[in-house]
């Protein structure tokens, strides 16, 4: 499997993040993830690492409003102008604001009022690096399509076979998930798999699953009205969990779009017979959908244990998740998201692409 990775996600390394109740935390969305899954993935005998090509702007500017693009490019900079303190101790200080805007008809001209209405919460401290690496982070998922891409124009029959459905895996920090059309949020600036999604669409109809433990709210923003890509996201119930106001089974989509968002929103403690069953369900819906090509949003904070995460799921139950995907048959980049206990992240990814690649290693009864 052609994996796509850069070392360019390191220059966004904020020295911490403003967590529930207001505590300073140290940053978890760090890049020591990024060490323990490599770590992992050079013990695959299919692994191979490849660096990504540069795509430029243009893909990602079909996703995301200049103006969004403009705050990521300059916000730093604006910020150590505007801020002497900050300047003074650059290492220590991130840009993050303190106020946020439930109306967005009218952009301020500070940057922190700006701050306040491209970042959604107090997870994306923007650092010097911020936007180098989530450009970076864009182009290892752009790459993922790119390397699927031949099969979708060879073979548009689409005949029931792995050698003729690859799949291709995007090693993306920070993740992108929550960036929504204008405003970063949950560690992600650039939306990865939405990105990855529209470039795709030149072949034809995309759909995108998500697996990530949180909902996909930003992918949903992106392709509310569309119906040319369908969007399924599986995840902790938003009434108890972030992103909180968006991943309810009732939105749906609008206008052209209706119909072609779907939300699966779980309980805490769900194990790994309940996820399945709803993954089956979203399977079914892409089935019949009968997209030419599949991006996956992968989250590893579905696994119990993780320090973000309130569901209960098992590496084997992880590695059928990856079986039951493979089994669709689609040419298939995956994306990276989340996944914080970073002693397992590693072998969680590997049983994930492992568990594409060939069939489970156990059982599992939904
Ligand atoms: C990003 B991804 C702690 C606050 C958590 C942000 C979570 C972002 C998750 N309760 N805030 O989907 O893994
Ligand atoms: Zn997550």
């Amino acid at each position: 499997m052609k994996i796509f990775y850069d070392e360019t996600h390191r220059l966004h390394n904020p020295a911490f993040e403003v967590f529930d109740g207001g505590q300073r935390m140290p940053y978890l969305e760090s890049p020591e993830r990024m060490d323990r899954i490599l770590k992992a993935i050079r013990g695959m005998d299919s692994a191979e690492i490849l660096a990504p090509r540069d795509f430029g702007l243009d893909p990602i500017r079909a996703v995301h409003s200049d103006a969004y693009l403009t705050f990521l490019a300059s916000a730093w900079t604006e910020w150590l102008a505007a801020t002497p303190e900050a300047a003074a101790a650059s290492d220590k200080t991130a840009l993050l604001p303190a106020t946020f805007a439930a109306k967005r008809d009218q952009m301020p001209e500070t940057i922190l009022g700006k701050a306040g209405f491209f970042l959604l919460d107090l997870s994306v401290p923007v650092v010097e690096g911020t936007y180098k690496a989530a450009l970076a982070s864009a182009n290892c998922a752009l790459s993922a399509a790119e390397a699927i891409s031949s099969s979708i124009i060879h073979d548009p029959s689409s005949p029931s076979s792995f050698i003729l459905h690859p799949s291709s895996f995007a090693l993306c920090r920070p993740p992108g998930h929550h960036a929504g059309r204008e405003i970063a949020g949950g560690y992600c600036f650039l939306n990865n798999a939405a990105i990855a999604a529209q470039w795709l669409t030149r072949f034809g109809r995309v759909a995108i699953l998500d697996v990530d433990y949180h909902a996909g709210n930003g992918t949903q923003d992106i392709f509310y009205s569309r119906a040319d890509v369908l969007t399924i996201s599986i995840h902790a119930d938003p009434a108890y969990e972030y992103p909180y106001y968006a991943g309810y089974a009732q939105e749906t989509g609008t206008g052209e779009g209706l119909g072609f968002h779907r939300n699966f929103p779980l309980p805490a403690g769900t194990d790994d017979a309940a996820y399945l069953a709803a993954l089956d369900q979203a399977i079914d819906l892409i089935t019949v959908y009968g997209p030419q090509s599949l991006v996956v949003s992968l989250g590893m904070d579905t696994y119990g244990g993780d320090p973000l995460g309130k569901f209960k799921l098992t590496r084997e139950g992880i590695g059928e998740i990856g079986h039951r995907i493979a089994a669709l048959a689609l040419p298939t980049a995956v994306i990276m998201e989340g996944g914080y206990n970073t002693d397992e992240l590693g072998k969680n990814v590997v049983a994930f692409l492992e568990g594409m690649e060939s069939p489970p290693a156990m059982p599992i009864q939904p």
